[in-house]
């Protein structure tokens, strides 16, 4: 997979691309990212990549051409690439996008800056915008990391299988038990009886049921997708949990 990326800061992206799981990837070859710097397609003598907009108002546009020549010489004659405009005004990024994205072969990224890009290259060149959320980033630059770090992972042969992708997507969607490593007392703070005690079923059973009970404190909206086995639903009955989560689920 290639991944292009088209930014007026390349030096924001270094440590993220070049570190960790993201570097090993790198390494290997299952991935290669590029970064290219807008300006250096700027046409004129001062470089500029952004100017004052039209219908005044406040704040700066990102001028078409340097994104269009950066965009040609990227893409290398051929009409590849899929153009993702990272923006506030996308669609709100998920794990479902994360998935779809990992199966194409050249994605390139761009992102915006300032109040956003010249609406004639937007309409003309790119693809797809996506946004991460609703919070308000500087520029389109750690959203790019966020989109490059979640598919990468997914690429095949990226994570060992002791963290397979795989098995995260074909997970359930419960928020994780809460987890425990040595020493065995901390502070005068032991951990859970259970965890010591050797027996699988027990710790599966109390791990499932803290689950649940984390993801209707935190997350109910989580809640409402999952289905629940005859077993799960006993163990649930048995712990008084399960009218409470009926309820959550049927209230959605
Ligand atoms: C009129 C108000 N503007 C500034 C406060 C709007 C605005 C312009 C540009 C807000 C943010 C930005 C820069 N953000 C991004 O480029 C961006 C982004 C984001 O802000 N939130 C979530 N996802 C993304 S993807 C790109």
């Amino acid at each position: 997979m290639i991944f292009d990326i088209l930014t007026i800061f390349p030096d924001l992206l270094q440590s993220p691309l070049n570190e960790s799981i993201i570097r090993r990837a790198r390494e290997a070859d299952k991935v290669r990212i590029k970064v290219t710097n807008i300006r250096d397609f700027a046409t004129d003598k001062h470089a500029m990549t952004d100017d004052r907009p039209f219908g005044g108002g406040e704040g700066m546009v990102m001028k078409p051409e340097p994104l269009t020549v950066a965009l040609e010489q990227v893409r290398g004659g051929n009409k590849s690439g899929r153009v993702i405009l990272l923006s506030p005004q996308g669609r709100q990024y998920n794990q479902k996008m994360a998935e779809e994205l990992s199966c194409e072969e050249h994605l390139i990224l761009i992102c915006g800056r300032y109040e956003g890009v010249d609406e004639r290259f937007r309409a003309k060149s790119v693809d797809d915008e996506i946004s991460i959320g609703d919070y308000i980033l500087t520029g389109g630059e750690l959203a790019a990391m966020i989109l490059i770090d979640s598919v990468t992972r997914l690429l095949p042969g990226v994570l060992g299988c002791s963290d397979s992708a795989d098995k995260d997507t074909f997970s359930r969607q419960l928020l994780k038990h809460p987890q425990y490593t040595r020493p065995r007392n901390f502070d005068g703070e032991k951990i859970p009886e259970v965890l010591l005690s050797g027996d699988h079923k027990r710790i599966e059973e109390y791990r499932f049921l803290e689950s649940v009970k984390r993801t209707m404190e935190r997350r109910p909206d989580l809640l409402a997708r999952e289905w629940f086995s005859k077993e799960e639903v006993s163990l649930l009955k048995k712990n008084k949990l399960y009218r409470t989560v009926r309820e959550i689920q049927e209230g959605q």
